[in-house]
């Protein structure tokens, strides 16, 4: 990383289940921040897509919870790419909990669209080697991805 920051930079981006009836707000706050939408893609994961996605949170509390909530309905992954937009999508969607979000950076994703510590509205890869994971997953470089492809969305 160069002081200059990195230019292209790419990151995962997810719009969890509560959030997805506010996408085209949170496309519009990425447009704002000169972040583009490389890719974007619906889907509904299952149980064991969860669990592999948040490996790394299986021994803690809030693992099953965050299960429950990542499946309980679509969600919209991007790559997405800027300046620093690792941290600069992190910054966007404010502290995680979005309690504290409201309290702390009420202008964020978080503290407008998210309901708790859970359902905070929206995911951002914590670093440049998590991104790579993140991305490959949602977007695998084979084309071939395990993933349902497409969700359905009702609303009205
Ligand atoms: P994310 O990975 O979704 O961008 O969020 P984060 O880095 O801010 O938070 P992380 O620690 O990676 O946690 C992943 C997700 O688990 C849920 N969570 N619940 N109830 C709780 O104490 C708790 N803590 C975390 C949230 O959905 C969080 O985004
Ligand atoms: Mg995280």
């Amino acid at each position: 990383e160069s002081k200059m920051g990195n230019k292209n930079e790419k990151t995962l981006a997810i719009v969890k289940p509560d959030a997805v009836s506010k996408l085209g707000t949170i496309i519009n706050c990425l447009k704002e921040n000169d972040i583009q939408v490389c890719k974007a893609k619906m889907v509904q994961l299952t149980r064991k897509d969860a669990a592999i996605f948040y490996e790394e949170h299986q021994s803690k509390p809030f693992y099953n919870p965050l299960l429950d909530y990542m499946t309980s309905g679509p969600v919209v992954a991007m790559e997405i790419m800027g300046s620093d937009a690792v941290k600069q999508w992190r910054k966007l969607l404010g502290p995680t909990d979005s309690n504290a979000a409201r309290e702390q950076e009420p202008t964020s994703l978080r503290a407008m669209f998210g309901t708790d510590n859970t359902k905070n509205a929206a995911h951002g890869s914590d670093s440049a080697t998590s991104a790579k994971r993140e991305i490959e997953f949602f977007f695998p470089s084979s084309g071939k991805s395990k993933l349902a492809g497409t969700a359905k969305y009702e609303n009205c």
